[in-house]
């Protein structure tokens, strides 16, 4: 439970849920739910259809968690059941592979108790990091992050990360409506097109620590890039994109 005397909610104090899609991370999983600092923090996992015993270590190790099975498959479509499932008044979004450290969460909860309405992780932030992206995939991720700060005339520093909180309140705004590793991509644009508060939070990414990663840089880039099409641009309608203390405000024009 995280208490702050400036909830703008004005309801003290504040629960937090962590939504984790889960691919086959029975290896993982424990390393993820012994970091989380908080007996309180409501935990949601979401089953992509394991076939190891994913869902028997989240049950031995965190008899709590809600357990959602995915209908559709993605880990798009996999944020969006567990968002759902969800109760606290934030939300924090964390890769069950032990690449995010539950250990950051009070940076992101400190972002939006202090005015954001989401708060992505940036891995390119001074304080930020990663010992996973390799090289074509910082640079695919940089050029996508380019053409996403262009149509939407933010400074975003890292568009392809998936540690991200926001207030549920805003579900209405971010819930995810695309299956795949688009998702991220997807909710920042709705970010922009919803006039939502963005900060980023420095983070630092690890490595996988077991098992094979679920992205394909080329097709899910191209999947990324679709998206980015799709969702159009909003600058027209920012003539200020100012940064307030690492906070960017989407403003109508
Ligand atoms: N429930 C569910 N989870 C998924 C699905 N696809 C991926 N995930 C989970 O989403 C998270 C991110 O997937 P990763 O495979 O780690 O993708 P990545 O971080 O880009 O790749 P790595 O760099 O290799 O870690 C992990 O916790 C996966 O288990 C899916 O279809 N369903
Ligand atoms: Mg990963």
């Amino acid at each position: 439970v995280y208490c702050t005397e400036t909830d703008r909610h004005e309801h003290l104090p504040l629960t937090v849920s962590v939504v984790i899609p889960a691919m086959n991370e029975a290896l993982n999983l424990p390393s993820v739910l012994l970091q989380i600092p908080d007996d309180s923090t409501e935990v949601v996992i979401v089953d992509g259809r394991s076939s190891d015993n994913t869902l028997e270590v989240a049950r031995e190790l965190c008899p709590r968690a809600v357990i959602v099975s995915e209908e559709a498959r993605g880990k798009g479509a996999a944020l969006a059941a567990g968002f759902a499932a969800a109760s606290g008044d934030l939300i924090v979004m964390l890769d069950a592979d032990g690449s995010m450290s539950p250990r950051e969460f009070p940076a992101f909860v400190d972002a939006l108790v202090r005015g954001a309405d989401l708060a992505k992780g940036s891995r390119n932030m001074s304080g930020g990091g990663s010992e996973d992206l390799t090289f074509f995939r910082n640079f695919g991720n940089q050029f996508l992050g380019a053409v996403f700060n262009f149509l939407h005339g933010t400074q975003h520093t890292d568009l392809c990360y998936g540690y991200m909180a926001f207030w549920r309140s805003s579900l209405p705004a971010l819930m995810p409506d695309t299956p795949g590793f688009e998702v991220e991509t997807w909710m920042n644009i709705r970010a922009a097109q919803g006039d939502l508060v963005v900060a980023e939070v420095p983070s630092y990414e690890g490595r996988r620590v077991y098992g094979d990663s679920n992205l394909h840089p080329v097709r899910d880039g191209l999947r990324v890039l679709r998206t980015l099409v799709r969702g159009g641009a909003t600058r027209r309608r920012r003539p200020v994109a100012g940064r307030v203390a690492g906070m960017v405000r989407t403003q109508h024009g």
